[in-house]
């Protein structure tokens, strides 16, 4: 098995399994790992997922083993890239929180798969390095779209033109991930956040994405509207009534999250 998959109350931890590689991603990852999204997705009781990496590594992006360079011949990356573009889209169309923790060096595609979860936790001694540039290849899976919009114009353009490392601690400060964690904290501190928004409001949590994923493209009046009518959406769950309810009755809140 390359990817674990620990089917837990409320949520899935789903563990890149190939630590003698630095879970660098093959074919049978790729499907296992999509296999496992979609499972997750379509399970009523599955509420947040949590994704890591076995080892010493999160991922070092694909297996450059697996890609064959001949003299002479010209490369075909596109179906391999369709592969991930379609991972990406998985991972940020899911309807519940994707948690990442980062618990080692995330390379290439392994750092941009990070960065397509909703919230990024990382071990202190970990990094994020942009190495297409080293393979003479540009960032993909999706890292041209979240680096400038996460970091900024000027360090997306050195972070992707110099690979750089980038040590968690920076990445934290620069906005890049949610928080740098002691290396012997991070899954303690990625299982409470996960278990947390497992019994959060999911359908709202849901909401929350679409709006801000939509607010990218939008202007402001574009966007006013669509909260209007995601809010009316989130007003209409069970969640919304209980919370209101828990709030008056000074207690915490019991979310089932469904519509
Ligand atoms: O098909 C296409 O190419 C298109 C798709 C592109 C998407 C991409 O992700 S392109 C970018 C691919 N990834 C990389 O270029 C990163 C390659 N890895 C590294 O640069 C380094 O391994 C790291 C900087 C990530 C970590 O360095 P270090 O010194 O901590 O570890 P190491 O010794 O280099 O690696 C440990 C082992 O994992 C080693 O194997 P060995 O010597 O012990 O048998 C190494 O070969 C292996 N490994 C690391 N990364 C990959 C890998 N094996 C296959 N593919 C990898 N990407």
């Amino acid at each position: 098995m390359t990817l674990l998959v620990d089917n837990r109350p409320g949520y899935r931890l789903l563990t890149l399994n190939r630590p003698d590689r630095l879970n660098s991603l093959n074919a049978q990852m790729h499907g296992e790992l999509m296999a496992a999204l979609d499972a997750a997705d379509a399970d009523p009781e599955c509420r947040a997922i949590l994704l890591t990496g076995a080892g010493r590594g999160f991922c070092a992006g694909q297996d450059l083993g697996d890609v064959q360079v001949k003299d002479g011949a010209v490369p075909d990356l596109k179906a391999v890239l369709e592969r991930y573009n379609a991972l990406v889209r998985r991972l940020r169309g899911l309807r519940m929180p994707a948690v990442c923790a980062v618990n080692g060096v995330a390379a290439g595609a392994g750092a941009n798969l990070a960065l397509a979860c909703d919230i990024v936790l990382a071990a202190k001694s970990a990094n994020f390095i942009q190495a297409f540039s080293r393979i003479g290849l540009i960032p993909d899976c999706g890292g041209t779209w979240f680096l400038p919009r996460l970091v900024g114009a000027a360090r997306a353009r050195a972070l992707a033109i110099t690979a750089e490392p980038l040590p968690a601690e920076r990445a934290a400060e620069w906005g890049l991930i949610w928080r740098a964690v002691d290396d012997a904290g991070l899954m303690t501190e990625a299982l409470a956040l996960t278990e947390k928004l497992a019994s959060a409001a999911t359908v709202g949590i849901a909401l929350t994405k679409r709006a801000l994923d939509a607010a990218e493209t939008n202007n402001l009046d574009a966007q006013l509207d669509l909260e209007r009518d995601l809010q009316q959406e989130a007003a209409e769950t069970p969640d919304y009534a209980e919370g209101v309810r828990a709030f008056a009755e000074k207690r915490a809140p019991n979310f089932t999250g469904r519509r």
